[in-house]
């Protein structure tokens, strides 16, 4: 009972989110600190490289990955989810927890991460992240790198995150 009070709750509010174009709701969440890992690509393959090493080094350049990290908080009185993320800068963008179990750090990807009402998550290194894997160009100190976050209430919330020699 309690849950399909809470999915009509839910769908209500998706159906007034959408009459006012969500920019009230938008401001219960707020992101700061948002930076991205440093990260060098190196593209372009000789034309005379022979295929099997023209595969490699495509696969090579997929393997480029970078994270990015930030803080988000709810000032709302609902909790909130961080669903998914994309930039231009990279094929995909992974929602991922780095865990530590006994000596071993091992990533996993996270079906959402939720900002509490009232509260806030750190995105860090050695924690959640985001994983920016396929990079399309190099992260240099000092860029901009934009990202687009989609909260299951709050809608979509762009920002830019500062590229940043950990
Ligand atoms: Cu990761």
């Amino acid at each position: 009972m309690q849950k399909l009070f809470k999915w009509i709750t839910g769908a209500v509010l998706l159906a007034l989110l959408t009459a006012c174009g969500a920019a009230q709701d938008t401001q219960t969440i707020q992101v700061k600190d948002a930076w991205v890992r440093a990260m060098s690509v190196q593209m372009g393959v000789e034309p005379e490289t022979p295929q099997g090493e023209a595969d490699h080094a495509a696969e090579m350049n997929m393997s480029f990955s970078s994270a990015a990290y930030m803080r988000i908080s709810n000032r709302g009185k609902k909790a909130d989810r961080l669903l998914r993320a994309s930039t231009p800068v990279a094929e995909t963008v992974g929602l991922h927890e780095t865990t530590l179990n006994g000596d071993v750090m091992s990533m996993q990807p996270v079906n959402y991460i939720e900002i509490p009402a009232n509260g806030q998550v750190e995105l860090k290194p050695g924690g959640l992240h985001l994983m920016l894997a396929g990079l399309k160009q190099d992260l240099n100190p000092g860029d901009r790198v934009p990202l687009q976050l989609v909260f299951e209430n709050a809608g979509t919330i762009k920002i830019e995150a500062e590229v940043r020699a950990p």
